[in-house]
């Protein structure tokens, strides 16, 4: 039966019958009941989305150097060791660096870091002139439209996506260090945006092979690539956050590179944390139109026929244990499907039960602002759809508690 529809349904009481893939059946029909199961079954799992949504990341293992551009040894208030370091790719020097602006507090051995890709430049989160601002093409969604010249950065675009999205000062406060890219240095965010990406100068697979949320996951692993050789963060735990477009690729990232220590999906909705068969707020078929590039092609078959797909998103969140895990979802962004986020969680319980880690215990989504969970955490703020304060608190807090 075919349930995906282009409008939005935003009443629970049509969310038409659906049946999820049980996460404790393999790809090839075999009940799984251990860890060993579950492992044997994770490379035929990631196949699976692979081949339907996100498309095939390749092996590349380019040759990369890292280049220390800029340190500033009192940054925030003299609080941090500020560095921005390129991620130059030798085999293709055509292709744009990956740029990453990172803080590490000066007071902590070996802290964690929280990293994950930002949507309007690393410049745009801080006032600091020091910062570089990225030269590469940029989405015109920000809110003063003088800012960008003709999808290019400004200078008076410094600073102006400091809304609560990445708070530097409160993470180093807290005792953790912080990496942020723009998405953009790995591939802009346009259907033709593979023609500058790393998909088509890897030499072996054309854009049509895999995506540009492939793409941009590929990027995070590389961001690893640098924290692990950071002397400063020997040891470290590695926090992949992301919001919205950001967050499913934040999972995609944290599904398929066990080098990444927990993940934090905030608000990263259809396509994301949230089940697709669950038919409320945004649609497989509205997703792919709008952002035919995010996905693969195979992903456009299931556009009016989710019941079609394979599996569904808790199975991906599944991919991540037996790390700890967070999502987040908000009352104001019903274009999300919080209680499709909230299941999808629930759902993927039982692979951490396999691994004997604390599970969510409650069986329905909570009120707004009651943080449920431990390991598995969730909650349901109110505010529109956005990364704020209140989400970071919990962030901070999920990370000192679970992220060890
Ligand atoms: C929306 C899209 C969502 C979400 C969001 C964002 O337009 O429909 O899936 O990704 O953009 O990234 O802010």
């Amino acid at each position: 039966m075919a349930h995906s529809q282009f409008v939005a349904n935003y009443d629970e009481a049509k969310v038409p019958a659906h049946i999820l893939p049980n996460i404790l059946q393999s790809v090839s029909g075999k009940k799984i009941k251990t860890v060993n199961d579950w492992e044997k079954n994770r490379p035929e799992l990631l196949a699976l989305f692979a081949e339907n949504m996100f498309g095939k990341t390749p092996n590349l293992n380019l040759k990369q150097h890292f280049e220390l551009k800029k340190t500033n040894n009192n940054a925030l208030n003299g609080t941090a060791i500020q560095k921005q370091v390129s991620i130059i790719f030798d085999d293709y020097p055509v292709l744009n660096p990956i740029n990453i602006l990172l803080y590490i507090p000066k007071n902590v051995k070996n802290p964690s870091v929280f990293f994950g890709l930002n949507f309007e430049g690393n410049h745009s989160l801080t006032t600091d002139n020091e910062v570089f601002i990225t030269k590469n093409w940029i989405n015109d969604f920000q809110r003063n439209p003088l800012i960008t010249n003709q999808n290019r950065a400004t200078e008076a675009s410094r600073g102006t996506a400091i809304v609560e999205t990445w708070p530097f000062e409160k993470i180093v406060e807290a005792g953790f260090a912080v990496a942020t890219v723009f998405h953009g240095d790995i591939e802009a965010d346009k259907p033709d945006g593979w023609k500058e990406s790393i998909r088509n100068f890897d030499g072996i697979s054309k854009e049509k092979l895999w995506s540009t949320m492939g793409a941009w996951a590929w990027g995070l692993s590389r961001i690893v690539d640098y924290l692990e050789t950071d002397k400063d963060l020997n040891s470290s735990k590695f926090i992949v956050v992301g919001h919205s477009r950001m967050g499913k690729t934040a999972i995609w990232a944290g599904a398929q590179d066990q080098r990444i220590s927990a993940l934090i999906s905030n608000e990263s909705g259809e396509g994301g944390a949230a089940l697709t068969k669950r038919e409320f707020g945004e649609t497989t078929e509205r997703i792919n139109n709008h952002f035919p590039h995010w996905f693969t092609e195979n992903y456009k078959k299931f556009n009016k026929n989710s019941a079609a797909l394979p599996f569904d998103q808790h199975q991906l969140l599944g991919l991540i244990a037996p790390r700890p895990i967070y999502v987040s979802s908000a009352e104001g962004d019903q274009w999300s499907d919080p209680t499709g986020e909230f299941l999808s969680l629930k759902f993927a319980n039982p692979v951490y039960q396999l691994y004997k880690k604390p599970l969510l215990l409650e069986n329905s989504r909570p009120p707004v602002n009651q943080p449920i969970g431990t390991y598995s955490r969730y909650h349901y703020r109110t505010g529109k759809h956005d990364m704020n304060s209140y989400d970071w608190e919990n962030y901070l807090k999920f990370a000192k508690e679970v992220v060890k």
